[in-house]
């Protein structure tokens, strides 16, 4: 079975020649499966429409969250939990000032959320979606629950939407964000015709539970399962083979193969496109090229920046970067949009996965033939768990906090050091310090921060402490608006962990691969850290015995769970929530609905 994958995927690698292996492509004018989302109409935006609609709004999605039996995005068929019946999410589009409504039906027989990745939820911190953090969940079998989100004036850009609930992100709760801007366009200095969305993320062939009850379980030294396939705009065409196929649970599952294709995304070759890339998996960090196009990049995690030309991009899970697509030198009509998984990212093989998949970028709709556009050099990945050097990357129209006098220090500064640990039972659990985190059982931090401040058994109000560790839910307290907070993470885990903050950007000072922290970087000259203009995003990735030091300042009232995004990681407790500005968001009026989610469970 090795033998067989080698014989494959050498050749594929070294020569290129996977184009001969690659399967059928969307052919024009075919049917649909009712549960495929049409991306090339519902991620392609109309920007006349938005750029003519600035005035505040609300804006209303409904989403109807059900189980749908027998879908295959990439052939193998499977079960999954999907929006609306359609895999994957619908695109959700605002601009900023305008008011979200996302009304959600549950019809699944578990409970439920919906995270919006990277709003800020001012004064709405209990609509932020982490289940058990901000909220109770939406209980199963018809809950219903309407998320409102005021989207700030400075708040612009590529967002993604997913569960917050266990695991079932990976089932296909999750979509796009887009929010647009006049303020955008004015710092951007680009214009461009189209926008389009592409999302690209890890596959697994089978429901999360299935891997996740061996991944939890006991003498399971942090092995990740690895992904099965890899899918751009929801859709691949799986080489399946019956005699090679190792069946996620060990095999006693039959298998159904059902034909299926790559995407193709249609272009015109007189039109500039700004083209909003998202990684909307589970677990891989991935390089992502389009043959013979350079990727001029002027967005980061909803922050403008510096253009930065490049070949490929590298991008950790939750990571979104727009580019504009430069047109491409040579004549040929289609060339091939190329998506690979550092495999040096994980821990054991999948003979089942093909590391490197595929879309098409299509000029002249109507052919159906496959590119024959030749890759970018490609050095088959970093031989480490490496992402793309943030320092390249230089934040437009913003600059750093610093101390009245101009010192560089922080107000606060906090070490976390992050590790997996193996505990009792044989268990491996992750790490912030000394903490693992559980979800709270039929309650919320938020309920019990903000409802019953002074008798609960998560937080002390006297004394105030920085850090508070009860039932198994590890608090940074701040009380202050407006100090400067530095986050020093030391990674002295082997993997790389793409870390999240909710309810902020945050500064990334510097990342390092290797070494520890000194003091002594805050002093200017010397210093290897940025205090210009660093990029400013929502998750950044810590490299495997490496650290990083972020930056933020305490001014969003709330409660901020801080993890890293890898699903598997985030289950096995590597969380902290930043409890900020207590006293100012528990006089906020929370809706009766949020408070009786709690009630029903
Ligand atoms: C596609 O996206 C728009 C947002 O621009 C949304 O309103 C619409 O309902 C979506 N269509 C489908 C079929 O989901
Ligand atoms: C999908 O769900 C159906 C109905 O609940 C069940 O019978 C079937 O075994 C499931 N299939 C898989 C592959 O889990
Ligand atoms: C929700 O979606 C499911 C699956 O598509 C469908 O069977 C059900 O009727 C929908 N419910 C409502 C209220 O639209
Ligand atoms: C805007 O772009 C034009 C053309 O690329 C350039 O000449 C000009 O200096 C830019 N303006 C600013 C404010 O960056
Ligand atoms: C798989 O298919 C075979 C042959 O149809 C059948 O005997 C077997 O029970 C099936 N196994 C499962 C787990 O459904
Ligand atoms: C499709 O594109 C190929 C390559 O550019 C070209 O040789 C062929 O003639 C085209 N076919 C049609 C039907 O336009
Ligand atoms: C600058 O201000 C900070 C905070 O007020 C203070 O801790 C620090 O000592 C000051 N540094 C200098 C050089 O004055
Ligand atoms: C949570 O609520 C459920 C349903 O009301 C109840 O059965 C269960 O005992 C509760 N668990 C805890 C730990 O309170
Ligand atoms: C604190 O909470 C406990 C458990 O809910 C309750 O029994 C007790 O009366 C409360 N104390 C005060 C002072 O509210
Ligand atoms: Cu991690």
């Amino acid at each position: 079975m090795i033998q067989f994958v080698f014989l494959i995927l050498i050749p594929c690698l070294v020569i290129g020649l996977c184009v001969g292996l690659i399967k059928p492509t969307h052919a024009p004018g075919s049917i649909e499966p009712s549960w495929r989302l049409d991306t090339q109409t519902n991620y392609t935006i109309d920007i006349g429409y938005w750029d003519t609609h600035d005035t505040p709004q609300d804006r209303h999605y409904y989403f109807n969250i059900s189980k749908i039996t027998n879908v295959s995005p990439d052939g193998i068929e499977r079960n999954m939990t999907l929006i609306n019946g359609a895999y994957p999410g619908p695109l959700m589009e605002a601009n900023s000032g305008d008011v979200l409504y996302i009304h959600v039906l549950n019809e699944l027989d578990e409970p439920t959320t919906i995270h919006c990745h990277g709003l800020f939820f001012s004064k709405e911190s209990y609509n932020d979606g982490a289940s058990s953090i901000n909220q109770c969940p939406i209980p199963g079998d018809g809950g219903e629950y309407t998320y409102r989100i005021h989207i700030d004036e400075d708040q612009w850009g590529t967002y993604w939407y997913h569960s917050h609930y266990g695991a079932q992100q990976a089932d296909g709760i999750f979509g796009p964000i887009v929010i647009h801007s006049e303020q955008e366009r004015k710092i951007l200095n680009t214009t461009y015709d189209e926008d389009v969305v592409v999302m690209v993320n890890d596959y697994y062939q089978d429901m999360a539970n299935v891997y996740m009850a061996e991944y939890l379980g006991p003498d399971n030294e942090n092995t990740e399962p690895v992904p099965d396939d890899g899918l751009i705009q929801g859709s691949n065409s799986y080489e399946y083979n019956p005699d090679t196929y190792v069946a996620s649970d060990g095999s006693s599952r039959n298998i159904t193969y059902k034909e299926s294709y790559i995407s193709d995304l249609k272009f015109h070759k007189d039109k500039t496109y700004r083209v909003r890339l998202i990684n909307a998996g589970y677990f891989a960090q991935l390089n992502f090229a389009i043959d013979e196009h350079k990727l001029k990049v002027i967005e980061a995690d909803g922050t403008n920046t510096e253009p930065l030309e490049l070949e490929s991009v590298d991008l950790s899970v939750a990571q979104r970067y727009s580019f504009i697509l430069e047109p491409p030198k040579g004549t040929l009509t289609q060339y091939w949009m190329r998506a690979r998984f550092n495999t040096f990212c994980f821990n054991t093989d999948n003979s089942n996965l093909n590391p490197e998949f595929h879309a098409i970028v299509r000029y002249n709709d109507g052919n159906t033939t496959l590119p024959e556009s030749e890759s970018w050099p490609y050095n088959g990945g970093d031989v480490r768990c490496r992402d793309l050097d943030q320092s390249l990357l230089k934040t437009l129209g913003s600059t750093v906090p610093l101390q009245a006098n101009g010192s560089t220090r922080p107000d606060v500064s906090v070490d976390l050091e992050v590790s997996f640990q193996i505990g009792a039972y044989q268990l491996d659990r992750g790490y912030f310090n000394d903490m693992t985190w559980k979800p709270l059982v039929n309650s919320s931090t938020m309920t019990e921060l903000a409802l019953n401040p002074g008798n609960n058994s998560l937080r002390t109000l006297s004394p105030k402490a920085l850090e508070s560790k009860n039932s198994d839910q590890y608090l940074l307290n701040f009380d202050q608006r407006g100090q400067i907070v530095d986050l020093i993470i030391n990674n002295y885990d082997d993997g790389a962990h793409p870390f999240h903050m909710h309810g902020h950007k945050f500064w990334v000072l510097m990342v390092n691969d290797r070494g520890y922290f000194q003091e002594d970087f805050y002093d200017q000259g010397s210093s290897p850290m940025n205090f210009q203009n660093p990029i400013l995003r929502d998750t950044v990735s810590i490299p495997g015995f490496g650290y990083g030091v972020i930056r933020f300042v305490v001014d969003n009232p709330g409660v901020w769970p801080f993890h890293c995004h890898i699903g598997w990681h985030m289950e096995s407790g590597l969380l902290l929530q930043i409890n900020e500005l207590q006293d100012e968001y528990s006089r906020l009026e929370f809706p009766e609905t949020w408070k009786n989610l709690c009630v029903s469970q």
